[in-house]
């Protein structure tokens, strides 16, 4: 792994948001590919603040500065991040359900698919589940839901018991995805689709529509 990657990596850890943009730019300016800035440098910081958060080495407040810097280092790879490769096109409307504060992934997903060419609307975190379904009666082709705490996964549920009430079920897909959420709870709760990720959340959007 690159110098600059490894120093975005720390500067996560930090809390650093100053230092974090510096050394994106660095890397990108040295030649380091977007994805590998992504997942070697932000991600990974991410996943290491969540194993000192366990471990009581980490507490909310540093988490929280943690986030802020990685979101900053996401704002300056968003243009690197775009998928050419792709060229399907959609309305999405994303949020992370209720009850639910984490932003970071949704965010990082409503980046790749507006990349390729899909139309998203962002309803942010808290998402009452009426609030997707009148996004479904506005014409949302899809609904993308995240969720990163075991107790609040369950609201996906709601949102597609929501959505069905509105008699429009069949005129939209319903993918889920989130740190806590697998395939197989997806299939459990009635969505279409998971993904794992961001980039296979386009894939998935892609194929869906399809
Ligand atoms: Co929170 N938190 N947090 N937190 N936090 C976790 C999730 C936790 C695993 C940490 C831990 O204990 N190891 C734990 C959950 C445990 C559990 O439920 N089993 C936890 C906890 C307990 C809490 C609080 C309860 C702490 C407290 O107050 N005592 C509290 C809850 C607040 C609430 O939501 N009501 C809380 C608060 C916070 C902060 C606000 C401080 C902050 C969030 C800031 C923000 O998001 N703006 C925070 C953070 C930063 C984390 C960790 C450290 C990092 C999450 C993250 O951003 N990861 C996290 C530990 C961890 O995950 N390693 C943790 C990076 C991000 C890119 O990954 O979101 O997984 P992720 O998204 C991925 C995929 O999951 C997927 O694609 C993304 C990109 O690859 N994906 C989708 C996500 N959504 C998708 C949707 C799709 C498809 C794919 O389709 C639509």
């Amino acid at each position: 792994m690159s110098v600059s990657i490894e120093k975005v990596y720390l500067a996560v850890l930090e809390g650093d948001a100053i230092a974090v943009r510096e050394h994106v730019q660095s890397a990108l300016d040295v030649g380091n590919n977007a994805g590998e800035i992504l997942n070697a440098g932000l991600i990974r910081a991410m996943d290491e603040v969540g194993q000192r958060f366990e471990a009581g080495e980490f507490f909310v407040p540093e988490m929280l500065i943690a986030a802020r810097a990685m979101q900053s280092g996401l704002g300056l790879l968003k243009p690197h991040l775009a998928d050419d490769d792709v060229h399907s096109s959609g309305k999405v409307v994303i949020g992370t359900v209720k009850g639910d504060l984490h932003d970071i992934g949704k965010n990082l997903v409503a980046m790749m698919l507006e990349g390729a060419g899909f139309k998203v609307v962002d309803l942010g975190t808290d998402v009452d589940p009426a609030k997707f379904a009148e996004e479904v009666r506005q014409g949302a082709q899809v609904v993308g839901m995240s969720a990163l705490l075991t107790t609040t996964m369950n609201n996906m549920k709601a949102v597609i018991d929501a959505i069905e009430e509105t008699g429009l079920r069949t005129e939209v897909r319903i993918v889920v995805g989130g740190a806590p959420v697998t395939e197989e709870f997806a299939r459990q709760i009635g969505a279409d689709g998971f993904a794992p990720d961001a980039s296979s959340a386009v894939r998935v959007c892609k194929t869906l529509l399809e």
